[in-house]
């Protein structure tokens, strides 16, 4: 496949069952057309951060893709919306949250897209899962950092 990215993404989800939603949507992730699943975490669950709700689960997952940045996005926004999510509030509790976390180097900032995601660095259920399948991407000093955010890997 010519011009594959590395494309990191997170997977949220803190209605319904979870946990399935998370492990359904990994799988849709890994089944993206023009895309190949390099890696998945385990499931992590943490206390909502900002929010409301019952607690999250979350996990992250890397592919390579030729899809294009915007092609990715709205390939997500397609399986949230399988996924039956809903947009009542900012930060409301969801059925599944799919963001892209990383595109290669990519830096772009637009109303409707911002990656790297801008929040990521400052999440430890974001920090953690992707320290576990791509350590060589996380430092010491960023999980140092996030020591005092609570979360939980699931067990498999
Ligand atoms: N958008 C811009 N950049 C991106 C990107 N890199 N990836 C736009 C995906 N979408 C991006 O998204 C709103 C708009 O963001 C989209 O239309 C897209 O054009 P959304 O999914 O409707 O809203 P959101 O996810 O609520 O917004 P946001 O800002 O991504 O929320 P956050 O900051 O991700 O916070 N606590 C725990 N423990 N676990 C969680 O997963 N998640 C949040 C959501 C808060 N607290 C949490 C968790
Ligand atoms: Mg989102």
């Amino acid at each position: 496949m010519p011009d594959r990215v590395l494309a990191t993404l997170g997977v949220g989800a803190n209605l319904g069952d979870a946990r399935a939603a998370v492990r359904k949507a990994v799988q849709d992730l890994a089944a993206l057309p023009q895309t190949e699943w390099r890696a998945s975490s385990s499931l992590y669950t943490s206390a909502p951060l900002d929010a409301d709700g019952p607690d999250y689960v979350n996990a992250v997952v890397q592919v390579w893709t030729a899809l294009s940045p915007d092609a990715l996005l709205a390939a997500l926004q397609a399986i949230e919306q399988q996924a039956g999510r809903l947009r009542p509030y900012r930060n409301a509790p969801r059925t599944l949250d799919l963001d892209i976390l990383l595109y290669g180097e990519l830096q772009l900032t637009r109303s409707d897209l911002h990656i790297p995601h801008p929040r990521m660095w400052q999440r430890a259920f974001v920090v953690m899962p992707l320290a576990e399948i791509a350590p060589h991407m996380v430092s010491a000093a960023q999980m140092q950092s996030l020591a005092g955010q609570s979360v939980r890997r699931l067990d498999a």
